[in-house]
C-alpha cells in the first residue's frame, strides 16, 4: 500500500509539473486521494491526546503572548506559530528514537513543546528569563533542547534562515557512523529532521543538505511547513511553480511527500511515511505540508499585504477545529472529554506562565560564559558530553617552558619532516587512537587532498572515516557542527582561505554554540586550512591570509604553526580538545625546508594555545609575528646586525600577551609583522595592547607591516611589490631602531 501511495502520489507531482496552472485544483484532488488511500496511521489515542494537548497549549502560548505579553512590552520579540501546529506535533510524536536529532527554527516551539520542552521554558525564553533555555542570551523562539522526550536532541537553532539543514545531515550522518564504524547498535535506525519554512528552501544550506543526504543517502526528512509567504514574501519568489515538492519529484534517491499539514488524518501518515523511510534508510525524504500562517511574520507584521481573502482562506484551514473534529470523529475522545482537555491545558498553561514570569531575571555577571569551554562539561556534543576526556595536554605557560627544554634534548634527536608530513602524521596517529575522529572535505579520500594532507589515509581508515564531500564548503561545515553535536571529532579541510567563505555563516554560528546554548551543547572540530602566498606565485583566490576576519568569530581558537613541530604539537591539541579551532597551514611552508622540524616521538605531544615561541632573543627591539612571516623577521633581524627578538604567536586566538609585554618592557622597541591585509588586520590588536601595556617602556612608536589593502596579485613581480620582503622588513626596523 506505501510503496503504491509512493507511485500514486509521483504520479500525481508529475502532473502538477505539466499543469502548474491547475495546481491548486490538482493538490487538492491529490490529497483526498493520497488521504483515501491512506487514512491509517499507526497513531494510538495516547498520540492523539498528547497531540491535541501540545496544539492547544502552543495555540494558547502564542495567543496570550499576541495580546497580552508583547502589548504590555514583557516580550519583545514575538513570534507565533498559528497555523503550523499539526506537523510539528505529529513529528515529536513520530520521533521515538534515543538518538533522533532535530534542527529546528523560529516557528518550531509547538514541536519543542511535544518533543518535552516545558510551557514555562516556552515562555521564559521570549520573556529573556534565566530558566529559558538559552538563559536569556538568545531571542526566546530559537530554543534548543539537549535530551527530550525518549532522549531526542533538538539541536541548537539559529536566527539564520536555512542555517538549519546541514547540521541536520550531520547528525544523520553520524549516526549511521556510530552505528557502522563506532558498532553503537543503541545508534541503529536514528534518524534527523530539519524543519523549515518554504522561503528556506531557496537557501544554498538547503540545496547543500540536499545533496549531501541523497548522495549518501542519510536518515534525514525535509519537513518543509509551506504557508506561502516568507515574511511577506509570497513563494512564487522562492520556489518556481510554489511547489518545492514538485519541483523535487525527479531528484535523484529522494523520497517526496507532499500532502495537508493541517488535516489531521493525512498529515499523520505522511508525518509516519517520512520517519520510516529515513529511519529504515529506503531514501531521505522531502516532506512537503501545506499549513496557514495565521498570524503575522512577527510579532511586527500587520500583513498589510494580504487580502481580506486570503486571511478569511488562511482562517478556514485552521488545523485546530480540524483536530477537533477528526478527534471526535475518532472517538479519540468525546466533545465533553476535549472540552475537559482544553481546559486542564489552559489551566497549566496560565500556571506555567505565573511562573515563568516569576523566574529571575539573568545574572549580568553570567553575560560572558560559555564563550569557550570553561571546565564544564556540555550536555551535548564533542567528546566531553559522553565522558570520553582526550588527554589534552593542557599546560600553563611555565609547564610549558619546562617542558620545551626537556623537549630540545629529545628533539635533536628525531627526524625532520615538513609541515605538510607532520600533519598527515598526527591526523594518521589520531585516527588510529580515536574512532571518533572523521577526516573530510573535498579531494580528501581517494587523492589524498590537493596539498596531499591526506594521502593514504582513507586506504587506511576506509570510507566513511575519510571522505569525499560535494562541493559546498557550507555543507562541510554545517555537516560538521551536526556530527559534532553528536559526539564525533570532525575534521573538514577547505582547500584554501578563500575558499571557506560559503561558509561563514555556518562557522559564525558554529563558535557561538555553546555560549547561545547556556553551555548546554559545544561543537568542537578542526578545520584545516592551507593559507598565504604559494612558495612560486600568488593570486587572489588560493593566497589569502584572511585570519583577522576568523579573529572575529567568536568562539574559535586559531592555530598558524610555523613549522613541523609546532604544526604537530597545535594539531593534536586541537582535536583532543572541546572547542572549535581554525588550523592555518601556511601554503609556503608545507614542503619547504623552512617548515622542516623535527617530529615529536611521543603520541602525546602537544603544544598549548596561547604560548608564544621566542625564535630569536634580543635586546634592541621585538619583532611579533606568525607563519611564515616568522623566516623573513629572523632574516631581516640578520640584516639589521641582530639582537633582534622575534616571536612567533603560534596561536591567534587565545594568543600570548604575557610573552609580548615582557618582551617589550625589555626591548622598548616593537613591530607588528603579519601577510593579511592591513586594516582591521590583526597587528592592529597588538599593536593598540602594546601600545597600552607597554606605554611607559616605549622608546619608539609601536610599527605595523602587512601587506596593504590589495588583493595578492599573480605575477611574482607584483606579489614581490606589496607583500612585505625581507628587504622592506629590514628597512622599516632600522627606522624602528634609529627612532
Ligand atoms: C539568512 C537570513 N536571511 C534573512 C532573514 C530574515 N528572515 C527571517 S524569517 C524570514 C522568512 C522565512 O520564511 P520561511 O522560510 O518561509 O518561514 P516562515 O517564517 O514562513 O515560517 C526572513 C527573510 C534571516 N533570519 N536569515
Amino acid at each position: 500500500m506505501r510503496a503504491q501511495n509512493t507511485v500514486l502520489t509521483r504520479i500525481f507531482l508529475e502532473c502538477e509539473r505539466k499543469f502548474a496552472s491547475f495546481f491548486f485544483s490538482f493538490h487538492s484532488i491529490q490529497c483526498e486521494l493520497a488521504f483515501a488511500l491512506h487514512f491509517e496511521n499507526t497513531m494510538t489515542k495516547n498520540n492523539w491526546l498528547s497531540i491535541a494537548r501540545t496544539m492547544v497549549a502552543s495555540r494558547l502560548m502564542d495567543i496570550i503572548e499576541e495580546t497580552e505579553l508583547a502589548p504590555s512590552g514583557k516580550v519583545t520579540y514575538q513570534f507565533s506559530a498559528r497555523g503550523h501546529e499539526l506537523p510539528q506535533a505529529l513529528m515529536a510524536e513520530a520521533l521515538t528514537h534515543a538518538h533522533d536529532g532535530a534542527t529546528v527554527y523560529y516557528r518550531s516551539r509547538p514541536f519543542l513543546l511535544g518533543a518535552g520542552m516545558s510551557v514555562r521554558q516556552g515562555f521564559a525564553g521570549p520573556l529573556g528569563r534565566a530558566t529559558g533555555r538559552s538563559g536569556g542570551r538568545d531571542i526566546g523562539v530559537v530554543h534548543h533542547l539537549p535530551k527530550g522526550k525518549h532522549g531526542i536532541a533538538v539541536l541548537p537553532a539559529s536566527g539564520d534562515v536555512g542555517a538549519q539543514f546541514t547540521p541536520a545531515v550531520g547528525w544523520a550522518q553520524a549516526a549511521v557512523y556510530r552505528a557502522e564504524v563506532m558498532r553503537e547498535s543503541a545508534w541503529e535506525s536514528a534518524c534527523a529532521v530539519a524543519f523549515s519554512g518554504e522561503g528556506a528552501t531557496a537557501t544554498s544550506g538547503f540545496w547543500a543538505a540536499l545533496v549531501i543526504a541523497t548522495t549518501q543517502n542519510l536518515p534525514v526528512v525535509f519537513c518543509v511547513e509551506d504557508n506561502g509567504y516568507g515574511i511577506s514574501v509570497p513563494s512564487v519568489y522562492q520556489t518556481p511553480g510554489r511547489n518545492i515538492a514538485a519541483n523535487l519529484a525527479s531528484f535523484g534517491n529522494l523520497h517526496v511527500l507532499d500532502g495537508s499539514g493541517t488535516n489531521p488524518g493525512e498529515a499523520a501518515q505522511l508525518v509516519e511515511e517520512a520517519v520510516a523511510s529515513a529511519r529504515s534508510r529506503t531514501k531521505p525524504v522531502l516532506l512537503r505540508l501545506v499549513v496557514p500562517r495565521l498570524c503575522g511574520h512577527s510579532g511586527a507584521d500587520n500583513q498589510a499585504y494580504k487580502s481580506t481573502e486570503e486571511r478569511k482562506s488562511e482562517e478556514s484551514r485552521d488545523p485546530l477545529p480540524q483536530l477537533r473534529e477528526f478527534l471526535v470523529k475518532k472517538k479519540f475522545c468525546s466533545k465533553a472529554e476535549l472540552a475537559v482537555l482544553e481546559q486542564d491545558v489552559e489551566r497549566s498553561v496560565r500556571a506555567e506562565l505565573a511562573e515563568a514570569l516569576a523566574d529571575a531575571e539573568p545574572n549580568p555577571a553570567d553575560a560572558k560564559r560559555y564563550v569557550f569551554f570553561d571546565g564544564k562539561a556540555p550536555l551535548r556534543g564533542g567528546m566531553m558530553a559522553e565522558g570520553v576526556i582526550a588527554d589534552s595536554g593542557q599546560k600553563n605557560a611555565a609547564e610549558a617552558t619546562q617542558a620545551a627544554n626537556q623537549e630540545a634534548i629529545q628533539e635533536a634527536k628525531e627526524p625532520r619532516v615538513n609541515l605538510l608530513e607532520a600533519v598527515k602524521r598526527v591526523l594518521d596517529e589520531e585516527l588510529h587512537l580515536n574512532p571518533r575522529v572523521a577526516v573530510f572535505g573535498e579531494d580528501v579520500g581517494v587523492k589524498g587532498g590537493v596539498h596531499g594532507a591526506t594521502v593514504d589515509l582513507q586506504r587506511k581508515y576506509g570510507v566513511q572515516r575519510v571522505f569525499d564531500t560535494s562541493l559546498s564548503e557550507e555543507g562541510i561545515i554545517g555537516r560538521a557542527v551536526g556530527m559534532a553535536l553528536a559526539g564525533l571529532v570532525p575534521v573538514p579541510e577547505i582547500q584554501f582561505r578563500k575558499y571557506a567563505d560559503p561558509a561563514t555563516e555556518q562557522m559564525n554560528d558554529c563558535g557561538t554554540l555553546r555560549w547561545r546554548t547556556n553551555g548546554d551543547f559545544a561543537a568542537p572540530m578542526v578545520v584545516r586550512i592551507p593559507v598565504g602566498c604559494g612558495k612560486r606565485t600568488g593570486d587572489p583566490w588560493h593566497s589569502v591570509s584572511g585570519e583577522a576576519v576568523f579573529a572575529h568569530a567568536v568562539g574559535w581558537r586559531i592555530a598558524f604553526p610555523s613549522n613541523a613541530r609546532d604544526a604537530a604539537g597545535l594539531l593534536r591539541e586541537a582535536l583532543r580538545g572541546n572547542d572549535p579551532t581554525f588550523f592555518l597551514e601556511h601554503r609556503a611552508l608545507l614542503d619547504t625546508p623552512q617548515g622542516r622540524s623535527s617530529y615529536p616521538s611521543s603520541s602525546d605531544y602537544t603544544v598549548p594555545f596561547g604560548v608564544a615561541a621566542q625564535v630569536e632573543s634580543g635586546s634592541r627591539a621585538t619583532i611579533v609575528t606568525w607563519g611564515e612571516m616568522v623566516y623573513r623577521a629572523v632574516e631581516a633581524a640578520k640584516q639589521v646586525g641582530g639582537d633582534v627578538e622575534v616571536l612567533d604567536l603560534r596561536t591567534i586566538i587565545p594568543w600570548d600577551k604575557d610573552a609580548i609585554a615582557a618582551s617589550v618592557r625589555k626591548t622598548g622597541r616593537c613591530l607588528v609583522l603579519h601577510e593579511d591585509t592591513h586594516t582591521a588586520g590583526f597587528g592592529g590588536e597588538i599593536a593598540a595592547f602594546v601600545a597600552q601595556e607597554c606605554f611607559t617602556h616605549l622608546d619608539a612608536p609601536v610599527e605595523r607591516l602587512s601587506t596593504p589593502d590589495c588583493p595578492i596579485p599573480y605575477n611574482p613581480i607584483l606579489t614581490d611589490a606589496i607583500v612585505p620582503s625581507v628587504g622592506v622588513i629590514a628597512e622599516r626596523l632600522t627606522a624602528l631602531l634609529a627612532f
